[in-house]
């Protein structure tokens, strides 16, 4: 792996520039820069036409984010945000990379570029392949490539040498028709972006609600009486959210955000989609903002937790709902145990809290029945990711909040359709229930073994074990911890397969060969035998709806991914298996009937998704019914997690720019927080600046530690900021280098990417 691209010498940095910091999201500024970023990098015909047809009945998912859009009052302006436009202009580049293009670079030339160079290079067109020793991807057929991978898999010693990754854009057709070729070809191991992302919510909720996704749907945000916002930045990654957010306030709801960052979307908030609000400079949106040091979540909620018992013991049944307690939970007396003696002011301590800020809070979920807690990532990428979830869903059983209008879970999901590729069975840990229902509708036998999740996954090609690494979609090299390890662990395959739309570094890393095979993206039109075909999604609440390509592809040569996935089975299988491909993915209303016989929920797919606004799964806790072991919700014990810091250590957080979409850099402008120019930067308190003797500006290498082991990334610069103490904060992918391939939460893998102990070294 190049050390140039991780290391990046400092001379060769711009220089960072800093802004006021923005104490207010979206508004004007937020349109100019949609605006401007759009025209910069598409045709502006498709730029007008893409921004009336995004989030619609009838138009294309945006290929953003997971958040729902209104069941009704959809703006006529397009149902768009800023980072949406940016995730559009990305995928609709007006650049093309074709054949000439690797033969112009070799693999180790681009390999040097840094991230946004490469993201910018435009859309693959061409399947392209690395032989053994080569220095540069050549042309090959589509015929070929599929005869390649095919062959390959087939002399494998057992199908548990290749592994299949999915990124969470893949649709509900193709992700369905990927693991069913996946388990016939006969593994399990289908790791996902999940086990990276919302893997601790789903583990935390199952256990304890019964059902792994979140409880709440966008109209009960209009009903709640707080919303809590734990770990999660929507100004920049669910902007749409903001909407929902401002209607809670306007109905007279109060919000609560926990974070160590005071991110300009909860604090003040304009709707873009409302000129008046823009003059008049828009609304406060948090009520209470709890700057609560990174990991310090447990302790806050317990002590929240205790406030409210103490309130519920000077007057009983006023606090709890002791109804629902009764009649629908279990574990209630062990946790009234496990809090009613607990010091509140020592919790507050250790997360870093006022406790007039825990008091306040406390008063707002004492007084009120109707509370919904939203989170994302700075609550699921600690080593105890589960325990905050189960900590949360304790906090909520105990005031009878989930089940009921205006209330519930709300874990808000990151990649468009990561919460259907997990229902259409992209999973690693696949419940009997699918295994057994494959076998009844399809006539094989699948694996009944589970199979690696992303962090065993790269152990297993690091080890030799895992082979042949096959990737729908995502930069696995970037998105993982341990860059150097995973890299490593590339290297090691006989043979790496990317299906993609852009060139990233995964493509560069490789195993001894390599492929690409370039697809179609959500907004281009799919044709196949039968015609212009459409996908379907799932969003971050459960709604399942169509989605339709309006581009010409920008070149006859790419395939869907549906059409990927069946080309590769035949080729694969050939005529063992019991699948008709072809049928298939002639007619992706066939594949939905598959679905509809294999998967609980989707009842008349192929009529009710014709439907504009799609239909909701069904989803017991919603309804107050826990599909649980012992059909109750389960309380949970979970201890507060121990202070790691040693003196001078900090508690670093890997978080997203506003001008990025995960490991695709749009630019180098994290507008919000004012940062430009650079995202070789470690945000610190001024205070803690102070005791280390730095100052601001200064140049530091970050050294991370875990167990013995020390990692070390170089050249960075220090920015003096309002950021919680004892938490630094950088970006993700640059510091994932610092990220140990074995500090994962425990029960759900995922990397504990918002938990890494660092210190910093002066240059
Ligand atoms: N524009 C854009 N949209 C996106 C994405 C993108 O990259 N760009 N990515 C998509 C994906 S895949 C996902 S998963 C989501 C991610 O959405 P988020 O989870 O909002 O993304 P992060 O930047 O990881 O932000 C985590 C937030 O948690 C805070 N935080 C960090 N550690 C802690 C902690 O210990 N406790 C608390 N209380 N807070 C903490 C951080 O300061 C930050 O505000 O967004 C999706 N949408
Ligand atoms: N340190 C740290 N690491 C993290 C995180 C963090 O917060 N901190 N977040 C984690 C999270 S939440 C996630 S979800 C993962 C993300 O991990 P991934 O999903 O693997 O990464 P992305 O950057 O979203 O993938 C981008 C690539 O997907 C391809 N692509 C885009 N659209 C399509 C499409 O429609 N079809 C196909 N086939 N390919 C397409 C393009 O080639 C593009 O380069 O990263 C994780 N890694
Ligand atoms: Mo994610």
């Amino acid at each position: 792996m190049s050390n140039k691209i991780h290391n990046r010498p400092l001379e060769e940095q711009e220089e960072i520039t800093l802004a006021q910091t923005k104490d207010v999201a979206v508004g004007v500024p937020a349109i100019t820069s949609s605006i401007q970023h759009m025209l910069k990098y598409m045709k502006p015909g498709e730029a007008l036409k893409a921004s009336l047809k995004i989030n619609q009945k009838k138009g294309f998912d945006c290929p953003g984010c997971a958040w729902p859009d209104p069941d009704d009052d959809r703006s006529k302006i397009g149902e768009y945000c800023e980072n949406g436009i940016k995730a559009i202009a990305e995928e609709r580049s007006a650049k093309k990379i074709t054949a000439d293009f690797f033969a112009k670079h070799s693999v180790q030339e681009m390999s040097a570029w840094d991230d946004f160079t490469i993201g910018k290079k435009g859309r693959l067109t061409e399947p392209m392949y690395l032989p053994q020793g080569a220095t540069h991807y050549e042309k090959i057929s589509w015929a070929d490539a599929f005869k390649k991978l095919g062959d390959k898999l087939k002399n494998l010693a057992s199908p548990d040498e290749a592994i299949f990754y999915t990124s969470g854009r893949t649709s509900n057709e193709a992700a369905f028709l990927y693991q069913l070729f996946v388990r016939e070809y006969g593994t399990n191991n289908l790791p996902d972006c999940s086990n990276m992302c919302h893997e601790s919510s789903g583990v935390g909720l199952s256990g304890t609600v019964g059902i792994g996704k979140g409880s709440v749907t966008l109209q009960d945000f209009n009903e709640a009486e707080v919303v809590m916002v734990i770990g999660q930045n929507p100004g920049t990654n669910h902007p749409r959210m903001l909407n929902a957010l401002e209607k809670c306030k306007q109905n007279g709801g109060k919000i609560v955000a926990v974070n160590p960052l005071p991110e300009a979307g909860l604090m003040k908030y304009v709707n873009p989609q409302s000129p008046l609000k823009i003059l008049k400079g828009g609304v406060a949106l948090s009520d209470i903002f709890l700057q609560v040091r990174a990991n310090g979540d447990v302790a806050l909620l317990k002590a929240l937790m205790k406030l409210m018992y103490d309130a519920e013991q000077k007057n009983p049944g006023t606090v709890f709902d002791l109804d629902f307690i009764k009649n629908k939970t279990a574990g209630y007396e062990a946790l009234i145990e496990n809090i009613k003696d607990l010091d509140y002011k020592e919790l507050a301590d250790d997360a870093g809290l006022f406790y007039e800020d825990i008091e306040a809070t406390a008063q707002l979920l004492i007084e009120n029945k109707k509370i919904i807690i939203c989170w994302a990532m700075g609550i699921t990428q600690h080593e105890n990711g589960v325990a905050n979830v189960q900590e949360i869903v304790n906090l909520l059983l105990l005031k009878g909040s989930i089940g009921k209008p205006g209330a519930g879970t709300c874990p808000v999901r990151g990649h468009s359709n990561v919460q259907g590729d997990r229902t259409m069975g992209i999973w690693e840990a696949p419940p009997q229930w699918l295994l057994d229902n494959i076998q009844k509708q399809f006539g094989f036998t699948p694996p009944q073994e589970h199979g690696y999740h992303v962090v065993d996954a790269i152990k297993a090609m690091h080890a030799g074990k895992g082979k042949v690494f096959f990737a729908m979609g995502g930069n696995f090299l970037s998105a993982t911890p341990d860059t150097d390890y995973t890299a490593e662990a590339l290297q090691k395959c006989e043979l790496t397969v990317h299906v993609s739309t852009k060139l990233n570094r995964s493509h560069l890393i490789h195993g001894q060969k390599a492929l690409i095979f370039p697809c179609l993206g959500r907004m281009d039109n799919d044709q196949q035998e039968s015609g212009e075909q459409f996908v379907t999604v799932e969003n971050s609440m459960g709604v399942v709806h169509s989605s339709q390509g309006i581009f010409k592809p920008c070149a006859e040569t790419l395939l869907s991914e549906p059409k990927i996935v069946a080309e590769l089975a035949k080729a694969t299988l050939g005529a063992n298996s019991k699948i008709d491909w072809d049928h298939m993915v002639a007619n992706y209303d066939n594949i939905r009937n598959a679905i509809e016989a294999t998967i609980p929920g989707f009842d008349n797919y192929n009529e009710r998704v014709r439907k504009p606004e799609g239909f909701y799964l069904p989803n017991g806790a919603r309804k107050a019914e826990f599909n649980t072991a012992n059909k109750k919700a389960n309380f949970t014990l979970n201890e507060v997690p121990e202070n790691r810091l040693q003196d001078k250590q900090f508690y670093m957080i890997t978080n997203r720019s506003h001008d990025q979409y995960n490991t695709t850099v749009y630019g180098m402008a994290d507008r919000y927080r004012g940062i430009k120019n650079g995202r070789r930067v470690v945000l610190i308190n001024p205070k803690d600046l102070e005791e280390l003797g730095f100052k601001h500006k200064q140049n530091v290498h970050i050294r991370s530690h875990f167990n013995d082991e020390e990692r070390l990334a170089k050249n960075f610069t220090l920015i003096s900021y309002p950021i919680a103490r004892r938490t630094v904060g950088t970006y993700f992918p640059e510091t994932n280098v610092l990220v140990p391939i074995d500090q994962t939460a425990k029960r759900s893998h995922t990397p504990a990417s918002k938990g890494i102990v660092v210190s910093l070294e002066a240059i």
